[in-house]
């Protein structure tokens, strides 16, 4: 058996099952093969030289833990800069938040070097390369280029953008032409299958082999949907935990009388947050027997707060929640809860089982696991409705749920007044066959569909 390596961002410690299903099931794959997990420390060196970092090793279990540090111009420019300034903004389709400022790619380029670097020293000739997300999609061409052979696979947490929205990113065509260092990358949707496959038939000279077989640049690669799921046991046993029952018990007594919508997400621009709460303001006007017994409690936990554009959307949700608290709230009601803290990964299922609906209404979103853990959370007798972005790679999988618009806030607005009212044979009728989804293309499925396709391509 061929030892397995990921390469990620950001690295979790497998035992700790706080880290959630992700780590989990990739940290199982690393015990297994005796594995090593390679990436950023999460230390910032602050006067550290570019292109430099200490490597750190540390054994977890039979897994290896390899981290490097970055000097603070380094992560300044590869992670705040060209990851999240950069590639986040544009593969979420909004150029115009873009900040295409020319000095970060050099950043981007030096850090995946300096990675490839580090990792190189730790390589066996058999091993099986994994790498993860838009931060490292050089890296498998910086190990070429020192002569690395070895199986490399990538998988992409986040969409693909449409040609014409890709081809605006300045270094597009090396970008995309790295991609080729790899024998197999993983999408999440078909959707972005399709956006890659007509990114390299119009802006390369590639040959379509086939759906999923590209030949460009003297190297064929496979590309494929490998939609991501959760570990739904995980999650149910989660859910049975003292901490989710209390917030349960908690939940149910506060509004005993009154009907919850939930949404939980980091606060990211991607996720439609202003959009959802101009719905529910909508809500509340177009329906008003929900003024006074709907409560909308809106989880935004902090996310990468010194890129500017955080900081202006955290400005825009104060404002909004303010106004519609001012315009509709009474006495002993508001009509929106909102908390931008993070709240125990233990007490989640708690909250998502107490909601009546879920409001998971990204603009654009990769996959978007909070849609799948709702429905693994729910009681099955008495279930909550899901209402889902058709924006969201999981609606694509997820068919049973409330599809809507979320730039449509009116009938947005009507489709969460109709799951309010969804009857009871519906609602269950909805939550089974959803759960069954999620239970076939779970974090499991993901990670041996992966990994079986990568092993399946033969050895260079
Ligand atoms: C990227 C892609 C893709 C959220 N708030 C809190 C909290 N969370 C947890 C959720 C869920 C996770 O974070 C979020 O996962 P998502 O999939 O919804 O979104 P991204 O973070 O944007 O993830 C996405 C994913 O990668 C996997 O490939 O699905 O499309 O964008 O697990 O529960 N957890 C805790 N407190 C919070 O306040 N503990």
């Amino acid at each position: 058996m061929s030892r397995l390596v990921v390469v990620s961002n950001r690295i979790a410690d497998p035992r700790k099952p706080a880290s959630g299903g992700l780590a989990v099931a990739v940290g199982q794959a690393l015990e297994a093969s005796g594995g090593l997990w390679f990436g950023w420390s999460g230390k910032i060196v602050e006067n550290g030289t570019p292109g430099e970092g200490d490597l750190h090793l540390q054994q977890a279990g039979n897994v290896q833990l390899a981290t490097v540090d970055l000097s603070r111009e380094d992560h300044d420019s590869y992670y705040l800069g060209y990851s999240n300034g950069v590639l986040w903004p544009v593969f979420h389709y909004r150029l115009d938040l873009a900040d295409f400022d020319a000095g970060y790619i050099g950043g981007y380029r030096r850090v995946n070097q300096m990675f490839a670097h580090k990792l190189a020293s730790l390589l066996k000739p058999d091993d099986i390369i994994w790498v993860h997300d838009y931060h490292l999609i050089p890296l498998a061409a910086e190990l070429r280029a020192m002569g690395c052979k070895q199986r490399m696979g990538f998988f992409l947490h986040i969409p693909v953008p449409p040609p014409l929205i890709l081809a605006a990113v300045p270094a597009h065509d090396w970008l995309i032409r790295s991609l080729f260092a790899y024998d197999l990358v993983g999408l999440q949707s078909n959707t972005d299958v399709s956006h890659f496959s007509r990114y390299v038939g119009t802006e390369t000279s590639a040959d379509i082999l086939g759906e999923h077989e590209f030949r460009a640049y003297g190297k064929t690669l496979q590309v494929q949907a490998f939609p991501i799921g959760i570990d739904v046991d995980e999650f149910t046993a989660l859910g049975e935990g003292k901490d989710a029952q209390d917030m349960y018990a908690q939940m149910r007594r506060e509004y005993s009388r009154r009907r919850l919508l939930l949404g939980v997400e980091r606060m990211d621009y991607s996720k439609g947050l202003p959009q959802r709460l101009k719905t529910f303001r909508q809500l509340l006007q177009s329906y008003p027997e929900n003024v006074g017994s709907a409560t909308l409690i809106q989880i935004a936990s902090p996310s990468r707060e010194s890129v500017d554009a955080y900081a202006a959307l955290k400005q825009e949700l104060e404002s909004l929640c303010g106004s519609i608290n001012g315009d509709f709230g009474e006495l002993d009601w508001m009509p929106v809860r909102y908390i931008h803290r993070n709240v125990a990964r233990k007490r989640l299922p708690g909250l998502y089982r107490a909601a009546s609906v879920a409001l998971v209404t990204p603009l654009r979103d990769g996959m978007n696991l909070v849609a799948k853990e709702f429905v693994a959370a729910q009681d099955p007798e008495d279930p909550g409705v899901l209402v889902l972005s058709r924006f969201a790679g999981a609606a694509e999988q997820l068919p049973e749920a409330l599809l809507v618009n979320p730039y449509d806030t009116l009938r947005t607005a009507e489709t969460i007044q109709r799951a309010l009212q969804m009857p009871l044979d519906e609602r269950q009728r909805r939550h089974q066959a959803l759960l069954a989804r999620i239970r076939e293309h779970d974090v499991y499925w993901w990670r041996h569909q992966f990994l079986a396709a990568l092993a399946a391509i033969p050895a260079p």
